[in-house]
């Protein structure tokens, strides 16, 4: 890590905790504060990448928010947490803020156990009002009625069922609660659905907006009156609220106090209402305008989802710095789904794709141009994506619901009850299962292998590259193969140049060898069998003969190839890119036991335990299964029963 120093501007030097905002600074020199803030964050991550847009979005409200509110006695809730680089620097992580997501550095997103100022830990989104909602019934039963919580919470992220679940809940309880709406109209792409459309319909509504700042004025005068007179005031704003804009009862509706929306730029302002909204007991919601990338200028101008994580920039000129390879790449998988599933439905008239929020992350956006009527971004909304695609199914199409192996954990009920029960044929698409790198646990697809595999009904497989990717797919799409189908396959580039390869059916539950060997038989699922074919080539070096499987699925075991290999091998290693804990190597230790073979057997995999964040390749390594930790365990393995006189 690079020891570079990075300078703070003359105002957020003298800031290392909220403190020293709220005793240092007047309301006045905030726009100062928030200037010095974002040029912090623009100077670092464009050397040392992360994510962008989000963060600049929220400088003022990050500001605002710490002046107003007494953190972290008061308790801020951050939803998915890629937008809170600004509160990490205001709370105490200003000087190791250069090393956020890189391996042992601090988190790039909130996280308990990294600050008392994080008070709930992020990733996934939507959770934010329920969370700060729990912290203050908790607060309330402790008798704490002057703790204050606030949910931050994106137009993207308002979109899934959790959030709603939360303002439902949170509308008949009486806390002081306070739900700031950042709206800037974009999740990582575009935000989608009606939500999008009613909220621009309330900022957009300029008789309404007229009228309210009025109100809003009066009950500023008002407030000075006492209670009542507030009361009486807030009953005529929200009778002229219902009356102006038809559609205004949403959050009302939910028993919630509306005030906004508000231009989320103006830290001023922007502070003074806050400061207002303390004093209002209850549930309260402060819709806030801004726009990701505010104040660099060609985020600004350019594609929001490209700034959304540019990676390391030229913060002079605004040039993405690739560092492109001379050699021609590999593709990644996301890509190779997203060509692949244009050239199935292509042929296929039944096939549509489904993505809860992630088109450009899926690569779904490929279909989602050429075929705009067959591809749906359905929002932040794992549960519904599944269940949609189920209802799909059952009329005769073929959905390929592609969802992040992690968000997956979030429609665990969808994929048994609505898909496997009835034997629906959803073919999910899992992206970046296994160690997903610089964003850490939260995003680790290490899980899907152990809980999808319990699952009756369900075929589970990954490929080994990229050609069986597409055989995969195009193997899941046929008529003849019954039933929900997974595919889980990584972040990241494969390993063939020439992928487009034409489609061929693989057998359901059947596996290959890729390399043959007599000492030890390595099995492997998916692409992190390339490390075993790495380490077994190595092996061959030091005369040890390796055979290296690619099993290909998981459901159903390819159980002819596990006769063959404990038939014939003492020493057997599994190799996956999930937790050990149930996953492959455990379904190939069941059906050893099952079948009374006493082969020795090491699974490699993730451990039981949370791995934090780094690159992918510092990842394997600390986990130990990468090809150099692969051949370190087949040279123990097989080492050491020769020594004790168990040759194999
Ligand atoms: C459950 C879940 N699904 C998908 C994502 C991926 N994701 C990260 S940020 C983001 C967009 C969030 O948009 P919004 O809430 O509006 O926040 P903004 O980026 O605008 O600050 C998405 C879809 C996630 N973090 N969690």
């Amino acid at each position: 890590m690079s020891d570079q120093v990075f300078q703070a501007g003359k105002f957020l030097s003298q800031i290392e905790h909220p403190k020293d905002l709220r005793d240092k600074f007047s309301v006045d020199q905030l726009p100062d504060v928030a200037d010095d803030l974002r040029d912090f964050i623009i100077d670092v991550v464009s050397k040392k990448g992360g994510h962008f847009g989000a963060s600049l979005g929220v400088v003022e409200m990050t500001v605002a928010l710490h002046y107003v509110f007494n953190t972290p006695y008061d308790r801020i809730a951050w939803d998915v947490g890629h937008q809170a680089y600004g509160h990490k620097i205001l709370t105490g992580r200003r000087s190791v803020f250069h090393t956020n997501r890189k391996y042992k550095g601090i988190s790039g997103f909130p996280k308990i156990k990294e600050s008392e100022y994080d008070n709930f830990g992020v990733g996934h989104s939507s959770t934010s009002i329920s969370a700060a909602l729990g912290m203050a019934v908790a607060s309330r039963s402790k008798g704490e009625l002057d703790r204050q919580h606030v949910a931050i919470i994106g137009d993207g992220a308002m979109t899934a069922g959790l959030a709603f679940e939360g303002l439902n809940h949170a509308g008949v309880e009486n806390t002081n609660l306070l739900v700031v709406l950042n709206d800037n109209c974009m999740s990582i792409d575009p935000n989608v659905g009606a939500l999008k459309e009613y909220l621009t319909d309330i900022t957009t509504s300029h008789t309404y907006n007229k009228v309210k700042d009025e109100v809003w004025h009066l009950l500023g005068k008002m407030s000075r009156f006492g209670t009542e007179a507030r009361d009486i005031v807030a009953k005529v704003e929200n009778g002229i609220k219902a009356a102006l804009l038809q559609d205004s009862n949403l959050f009302e509706s939910l028993n919630f106090r509306y005030f906004g929306p508000i231009d989320g730029h103006d830290v001023v302002h922007m502070a003074k209402v806050m400061e207002d909204l303390r004093k209002i007991p209850g549930p309260k919601i402060l819709h806030c305008i801004t726009k990701k990338g505010k104040g660099y200028a060609p985020a600004e101008a350019g594609s929001p989802t490209k700034w959304h994580a540019p990676g390391i920039f030229n913060k002079d000129t605004g040039e993405i710095i690739k560092v492109t390879p001379n050699d021609p790449q590999p593709p990644k998988y996301q890509d190779v789904f997203g060509h692949t599933i244009v050239e199935l439905a292509e042929k296929n008239e039944k096939i549509v794709g489904v993505t809860p929020a992630m088109p450009s992350g899926s690569s779904l956006n490929i279909m989602m141009k050429a075929m705009p009527d067959r591809a749906f971004d359905v929002g932040i909304a794992e549960q519904h994506a599944v269940t949609f695609s189920a209802g799909m199914a059952y009329q005769g199409l073929k959905p390929f619901c592609n969802i992040y192996s992690s968000f997956m954990q979030r429609a665990y009920d969808q994929v048994i009850h609505d898909v496997a029960i009835q034997e629906l044929s959803v073919i999910f698409c899992l992206d970046r299962a296994g160690l997903a790198g610089a964003d850490g646990p939260t995003h680790h697809g290490a899980y899907d292998i152990a809980y999808m595999r319990c699952i009756p009904n369900l075929i589970v497989s990954a490929p080994m590259n990229e050609e069986e990717l597409r055989n995969l797919m195009y193997t899941a799409q046929l008529d003849e193969t019954k039933g929900p189908f997974v595919i889980r396959y990584p972040r990241g580039q494969g390993v063939m140049l020439d992928w487009k390869t034409p489609f061929k059916k693989i057998a359901i539950g059947t596996g290959r060898k890729v390399k043959a060997g007599s000492d030890i038989a390595i099995l492997t699922i998916g692409h992190i069998g390339n490390e075993a074919l790495t380490a077994a080539e190595l092996l061959e070096k030091n005369d040890c003969s390796a055979a290296v499987y690619d099993m290909r699925f998981v459901k159903p075991l390819d159980e002819l190839m596990l006769h063959e290999i404990f038939g014939k091998y003492d020493h057997v290693i599994t190799v996956e890119d999930g937790c050990i804990q149930g996953g492959f190597g455990s379904a190939v230790i069941e059906f050893m036991v099952d079948n009374g073979y006493t082969s020795k057997v090491v699974r490699l995999g993730i451990p039981d335990r949370i791995v934090e964040h780094g690159s992918q390749e510092q990842l394997y390594v600390e986990c130990e299964y990468d090809a150099d930790s692969i051949v370190r365990e087949v040279i123990k393995m097989t080492s050491s029963t020769k020594s004790a006189g168990i040759a194999s």
